[in-house]
Parts: structure tokens; C-alpha cells; sequence
């Protein structure tokens, strides 16, 4: 029997389920990449708000890139449960908040129909750092970028999310389809200003004539997004079936830590989020920025570390000790000293529950995972980290340690030799720099810093960092991480 509205009520008690009637509720929010993170992220902020106040706020998603979502969440009536865990209880409750899911490549027609239909106040966005097709250094658009290239030649049949944007921008404007707001939910630095140039910058390749309709009617604030939300195992499928005799294709698993800090900046109306939980501020960026280089640049430094030193999971990385030691200097002494701390935050309490969040070992969140597209995660986890204490004679032997890993961990095999492939829009060039170089750390070091996309022209001209990367690179090859990290 599989999870659907009709098949609601046959789940056993215990298990939360909308507090509403979904079919009633009309649709508001069109979403780009309908991941696991928006789905036990926004998309349960805006279940709650419905709950608490109904509106036609549920969402349209959109997959740009595979049809997984899509038959595991229409057949079901976009409902999907999600398992709130912890070590010591597991919360199920289902989310009604989807509407149904579309499939960009097979129905562009209908995607940009849904995000220039009036009723669409809000389009909201998690497809990843490289779904900005920027360059990561600098935050503008990659005109080279194979999908941009294809866009700006088809504008009517987009294969990015920008593309789809300014498409659906364009038929808005034409029908006057009224304002709108689009919400990064990306963890990139200035999420919103960084959208907001990318898509002024493509529309005005494209369609000059709605550069300043844009400038009027659009909006786009900047957010600050956290929840751990692993890639699903295969094997929560069965073991919900096993608890309640309903099969959910999209379960999911996610921890009881939740956070969303949003500028309030909105072009239209919206759900009252801030009702649920979420934080309207009038800016983001202190937030923004304590936990992109607070969580995610120990997150990024833990899953290099951690993998390279054969640790698959998170919570394992944690429990051994001198991994733990080095987070937790990581944290304290570059991370945390290097932000301008919003008001009213306790960094030290922050840095604790980030500890106990990565502590969770209810949770499978694979190091692997996070290691996936260094190239458009290092500068806003680590990099911005090491130049304000390059700028200011401040510590720099931790962060450096986590780049120092990640040059280790694109060499594609692990400490004991298993060769593992490397996820990364520059992937090729990494191999190119690793099979010149023949484990030389100089070389490597000096060939990596080189790729100016991730690194700007800064950096490989500071001999500290140089001599300090190299130091660490060394060791990493001589020794491995655990023994480097004994001695740090
Ligand atoms: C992680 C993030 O995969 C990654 O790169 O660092 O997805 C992280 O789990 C979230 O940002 C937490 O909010």
C-alpha cells in the first residue's frame, strides 16, 4: 500500500500528518531542485504555515536533472514522510506542502508556465553551488558554461536554473504577471545579491528589454539555510514499510536542529514563516557568513580528513579523537575569529551544538557526500576564513590543513589505496594538475592554488600559505591524516 491521500488515515498513530486538507490548498511557491534539503527544510516551514493559517502556499517542485523525485512523489500526491532523528527518538510525520513535481527536461513548457502563473508569488531555489554555473571565486556568471552556452542559444527550452528563471521572468513581464520574489536557499555567500547578478547579468545577454521590468518587480532576498539532511539509504525504505505497513518511496531522514534566516525583502506576499520558526531579518549576512564558515567549513574539513582517513560516516569522523580535537580548534580558534558574530549569538554554545549535531549518529551523512564540489564549496567554507587571518597575522595552520586535504582528496584514492571518483565541475583540470605534479607537494600545491576559479590570483602569491599548505600536504602524504592530526 503506498503512502497517498487516500492512504493517510491507514497509517498508525504516532505519526504526525497534515493538519489540513492538502487538496484544498491552491499553490504559491514554484521550487528549482526539489532535493532532500528543501524537503525537510522549507517545505516543512511552509507546512507548518499552512497549518497555522492556511493560504495557497504549497509548492510546485522542479528537477532539472533526474525524474527520481518526480515518480516518487506524484504517485503519492507529493506527500513523503520525514523521520526526525536524534540518538535517543525517532519523530515521523508526513508533509503535505507539495503539490506535485515537474521534470524540466521533458516539460520546460509547463515549468515556466508555473513560475509566470500570477498566482506564483514566490520561486525558491536549492540546486547546489554549481547550479549558479558562476565562477566561484568571484560570484559572477560563467558565460562558458556548457548549460549557459545552451540557454543563451535556446532561451524557450533552458537546461539551467537560470535559464528557466529568465524565461519565466521574460513570459511575466510579457503577461504582466505581476511581482515576484526569488529565494535562494543555496549556501552561498550573499545567496540573494549573488542570484540577483547572475540572472540580471544572463537577462541582459538575452533579453536586454526586461533588465529594468526586473529591477521593479523582483526581489531577492538572501537566506541563511541549516539542517543536516543526509542522500537517502536505500534502506529506510523497508524499514518504514516494516514500522507501518505503507510504503513511502520518499522518505527521508533529517535531525530536530532546524534554522532558516531570511531578509525580508519580498517582492509579493508570503507564507507567515516567521510564525513557524523562520527569522526575518533585515540582514542576513552575519548569519549567513558564521554558519557557512562555522558548520560548513567544518563539515568540508571533517569529510576530507575523515574519508581520506577511511571514515564513511560523519558521527565516526567525530568519535575519533584528534579529528575531534582539530574540528573543534578549527572552530574556536580561525572559524569563529574571523565574523563579524550577529548579535545575541553565543559562538562558544554555537560551536558546542555544532559538535553534538555532528554527533548524531541516528543520522547516516556520508563524508563522501560532503566532499563533492570542493571547487564551488572552498571559498565561502574555508577561504574567506584564511584570508581575513592571512590579512591580520591570525592563525591560519587549521583551515590550511582542510585545503591541504582537499588537495590530498582529489588525488582520488584513499590512505589505504581505494580509488574513489572525484564529483566536481573541475574534476579534469584536478587530474591534470595531479598527474603533472607525480605527488609532489610543491607542485601540487602551486598547481591546485593555480586554478584561479577557486582561488582567485591572491593566494598563490602568499608565501605563508604556500609554505603552510605544502608543510601539511607533506605530512598528509607521508603520514595520512591521523597522524598529522595526532601531532597538530
Ligand atoms: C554539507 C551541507 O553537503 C554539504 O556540503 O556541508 O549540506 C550541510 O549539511 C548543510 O548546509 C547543513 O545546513
Amino acid at each position: 500500500m503506498r503512502l497517498s491521500k487516500t492512504t493517510l488515515a491507514c497509517l498508525p498513530l504516532g505519526i504526525d500528518t497534515p493538519a489540513y486538507a492538502p487538496e484544498e490548498i491552491g499553490v504559491g511557491i514554484v521550487h528549482l531542485g526539489i532535493g532532500a534539503f528543501h524537503r525537510c527544510h522549507m517545505a516543512v516551514y511552509t507546512d507548518d504555515a499552512i497549518a497555522a493559517n492556511r493560504g495557497n502556499w504549497k509548492i510546485i517542485g522542479v528537477s532539472l536533472r533526474s525524474t527520481t523525485i518526480r515518480d516518487q512523489l506524484n504517485p503519492q500526491d507529493g506527500l513523503y514522510t520525514i523521520e526526525v532523528r536524534d540518538n535517543s527518538k525517532t519523530q515521523r510525520r508526513v508533509i503535505g506542502s507539495i503539490d506535485h513535481v515537474l521534470f524540466a527536461p521533458e516539460q520546460a513548457v509547463d515549468v515556466i508556465a508555473a513560475m509566470s502563473n500570477t498566482e506564483t508569488k514566490i520561486i525558491s531555489l536549492t540546486v547546489t553551488e554549481k547550479g549558479y554555473c558562476h565562477d566561484p571565486a568571484t560570484g559572477e556568471l560563467n558565460q562558458n558554461h556548457p548549460d549557459i552556452k545552451h540557454d543563451i542559444a535556446n532561451p524557450s527550452t533552458p537546461k539551467s536554473a537560470i535559464g528557466f528563471l529568465v524565461a519565466a521572468l521574460q513570459q511575466r513581464c510579457n503577461t504582466n504577471a505581476g511581482p515576484v520574489t526569488l529565494l535562494s536557499c543555496d549556501n552561498l555567500p550573499s545567496n540573494g545579491q549573488t542570484l540577483r547578478r547572475i540572472v540580471t547579468r544572463f537577462a541582459a545577454l538575452t533579453c536586454p528589454n526586461i533588465v529594468a521590468w526586473i529591477d521593479a518587480n523582483v526581489t531577492f532576498p538572501s537566506s541563511m539555510v541549516d539542517r543536516i539532511v543526509p542522500a537517502m539509504e536505500p534502506s529506510a525504505v523497508a524499514e518504514f514499510t516494516e514500522a507501518t505497513g505503507v510504503v513511502d518511496q520518499a522518505i527521508l531522514q533529517t535531525e530536530p536542529f532546524t534554522q532558516w534566516v531570511i531578509e525580508d525583502s519580498f517582492a509579493a506576499s508570503r507564507p507567515a514563516w516567521e510564525q513557524v520558526g523562520a527569522t526575518l531579518v533585515g540582514n542576513v549576512e552575519p548569519y549567513e557568513e558564521t554558519k557557512l564558515r562555522m558548520l560548513n567549513g567544518s563539515h568540508s574539513a571533517l569529510a576530507y580528513l575523515g574519508y581520506l582517513a577511511g571514515f564513511d560516516f560523519v558521527h565516526q569522523a567525530m568519535a575519533q579523537a584528534d579529528l575531534r580535537r582539530y574540528v573543534n580548534i578549527f572552530m574556536r580558534d580561525e572559524a569563529a575569529t574571523s565574523l563579524t558574530i550577529p548579535s545575541g549569538l553565543d559562538i562558544d554554545e554555537y560551536r558546542h551544538n555544532l559538535q553534538q549535531r555532528y554527533d548524531n549518529s541516528a543520522l547516516q551523512h556520508r563524508t563522501y557526500q560532503i566532499a563533492m564540489d570542493g571547487s564551488q564549496k572552498i571559498p565561502q567554507r574555508l577561504l574567506s576564513t584564511l584570508r581575513f587571518h592571512l590579512a591580520h597575522n591570525g592563525p591560519i595552520e587549521a583551515s590550511s590543513l582542510a585545503i591541504a586535504a582537499w588537495m590530498r582528496y582529489v588525488m582520488a584514492h584513499r590512505e589505504n589505496g581505494e580509488p574513489f571518483e572525484v564529483q566536481d565541475p573541475l574534476a579534469a583540470r584536478f587530474k591534470a594538475v595531479v598527474n603533472d605534479a607525480e605527488k609532489d607537494p610543491v607542485k601540487l600545491v602551486t598547481g591546485l592554488l593555480g586554478i584561479r576559479e577557486i582561488f582567485a590570483d591572491d593566494l598563490i602569491q602568499n608565501q605563508r600559505l604556500c609554505d603552510e599548505l605544502t608543510k601539511s600536504l607533506r605530512s598528509l602524504l607521508a603520514v595520512g591524516a591521523l597522524k598529522t592530526l595526532a601531532k597538530f
